[in-house]
């Protein structure tokens, strides 16, 4: 009888141990307060869903019964039944923009958002806790959490130009940065080796330029072999798939990579490049891969290209890139000398940034901010709201700042992850051989003289999956972004001080 109670005495211990098990959140919460006992959710459930984020309806109830087993019954509207689970839009709650609070009590679920990404990211929450493999499967343990991001920009960009990754790819990938309560897809359409985006004032861009191989105007690149290989999405296709982010909370910014890495460009419309007199490489051995500067023409298209990708992304941002510019090409370009002159200019930055200027007043026309890669600072000026992105070191990022431009802290030396993991692996090395804890150590705001001031400029952090290498094998692309995009989540959500 003894030895049964005792027995009895260390089971229910147990059980408290269970209980009380910090429950791992990631990012990792600003404030977590666990209590004792769990919902037990109904078989029925009822999900109420604010008319606010009824875009989010399906998804909210897809996620659930995918991480619970329980298939809810939806209504959209303010309800607040006995053992329901609410989701609120409540600007009035007093959090940083895009926090959340949720509460699990013996009354049932309430997630009440300061926005609409609010509650998706109090849902994300809600969701890693219900699939936790310490808490009981149909139970949530009651907990009272509010929380809200340290950045308001957590990105994460994507190569789809050197490996060309279908729709339905693309829509997992937002998933899983959903998950994270990542809020910026950055989806670099355009590279020399592949056009992805139609744009129909401009077919031949994704009629030829999408594919390489025998008898494409592309040679065969990064693993393509001897076959046709490409693919491109069509507008509807992207539209599809910021309609698909927006239900997750996030927001694509389209990237038109342009003046450099352009080969894809100058192989469908030759006309676009340089008519050179020496043929030189970019850094990454490609050969006339750069829009002349000094061609009138090359404007006009600049802005129907433009305009057509403003049409299709309703996010402020368009990427208009900027990086590793074969300037050299335009030293050998009479029209690009003659514009030298004309300018008055001494060096070919400046003419980087004379094109950059007239790229800038054609997104402003079409109501959008123009974000580039830091090697836009050089050669002279550019329009104060550019949003820089700091990726060759966070120097850069500190100098931008300085200079008073929003920046993006993207070191490739921390958050490419295309990068090798370890010595023997396979992925780029140039910047550094990441692995996860590298990746985590990574502070945006870094010790530098940066006034108070300054540091609000560094509107937050992002990764990067180049894609030379992800041909191989089979989701590679998975294998190089997690864990490592895990860490840089939380580096952009949790506090800093919270860091483990
Ligand atoms: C540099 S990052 C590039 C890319 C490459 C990448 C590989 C940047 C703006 N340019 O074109 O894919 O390195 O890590």
């Amino acid at each position: 009888m003894k030895k049964n109670m005792l027995l009895i005495a260390v089971f229910l211990s147990s059980l408290n141990v269970l209980q009380a098990q910090k429950l791992d959140i990631i990012p990792q919460p600003v404030k977590i307060e666990q209590k004792e006992g769990t919902f037990i959710i109904p078989s029925s459930v009822q999900i109420f869903v604010d008319k606010k984020i009824q875009k989010s309806a399906d998804y909210i109830e897809g996620n659930f019964f995918k991480n619970t087993g329980i298939k809810p019954i939806v209504s959209i509207g303010k309800g607040n039944k006995r053992d329901g689970i609410s989701f609120l839009v409540d600007e009035k709650i007093n959090l940083p923009n895009d926090g959340y609070e949720l509460n699990v009590t013996k009354k049932g679920v309430l997630i009440k958002g300061k926005s609409t990404n609010g509650v998706l990211n109090g849902l994300q929450t809600l969701l890693q806790i219900c699939s936790a493999k310490e808490v009981k499967k149909g139970t949530i343990p009651f907990v009272k959490i509010e929380d809200y991001p340290r950045f308001e920009w957590r990105g994460m960009m994507l190569d789809v130009s050197r490996q060309f990754f279908d729709k339905q790819t693309v829509k997992n990938y937002i998933d899983w940065l959903a998950a994270h309560k990542m809020n910026i897809f950055h989806w670099h359409l355009t590279d020399d080796n592949g056009w992805r985006a139609e744009i129909k004032s401009m077919p031949d861009l994704t009629l030829k330029g999408a594919w390489r191989g025998p008898g494409e105007v592309l040679l065969p690149s990064y693993g393509s072999g001897n076959k046709r290989y490409g693919g491109y999405y069509t507008q509807a296709d992207m539209k599809e798939v910021v309609a698909y982010a927006a239900a997750r909370g996030i927001s694509i910014m389209p990237e038109i990579e342009i003046p450099g890495h352009s080969r894809a460009v100058t192989a469908a419309y030759p006309e676009i490049g340089c008519v050179t007199t020496q043929e030189t490489k970019s850094v990454q051995g490609e050969v006339k891969n750069v829009w002349c500067v000094g061609r009138e023409e090359n404007y006009q298209i600049l802005d129907s290209i433009i305009r057509e990708v403003s049409e299709m992304f309703p996010f402020d941002y368009i990427h208009v890139a900027g990086d590793e510019v074969n300037r050299a090409n335009w030293e050998h370009c009479p029209k690009c000398q003659a514009l030298m002159a004309k300018e008055g200019f001494t060096d070919s930055f400046q003419l980087q940034n004379y094109f950059f200027r007239r790229v800038q007043t054609i997104v402003d026309k079409y109501h959008k901010k123009t974000n580039g890669w830091n090697e836009i600072l050089k050669g002279g000026e550019i329009n104060p709201n550019t949003l820089i992105s700091a990726w060759q070191g966070i120097n850069y990022g500190i100098e931008s700042a300085k200079r008073g431009y929003e920046t993006i802290m993207m070191p490739g030396q921390y958050t490419y992850f295309d990068m090798a993991q370890s010595e023997n692996e396979r992925g780029h090395r140039w910047a550094a051989i990441t692995d996860t804890k590298r990746a985590y150590s990574f502070e945006p705001i870094p010790d530098s003289d940066l006034t108070p001031d300054q540091q609000k400029l560094i509107k937050g952090v992002q990764g990067a999956l180049w894609s030379e290498y992800l041909d191989r094998p089979t989701r590679f692309v998975e294998y190089q972004s997690y864990p490592r995009i895990s860490a840089l989540s939380e580096i952009g959500w949790s506090k800093k001080e919270d860091k483990n």
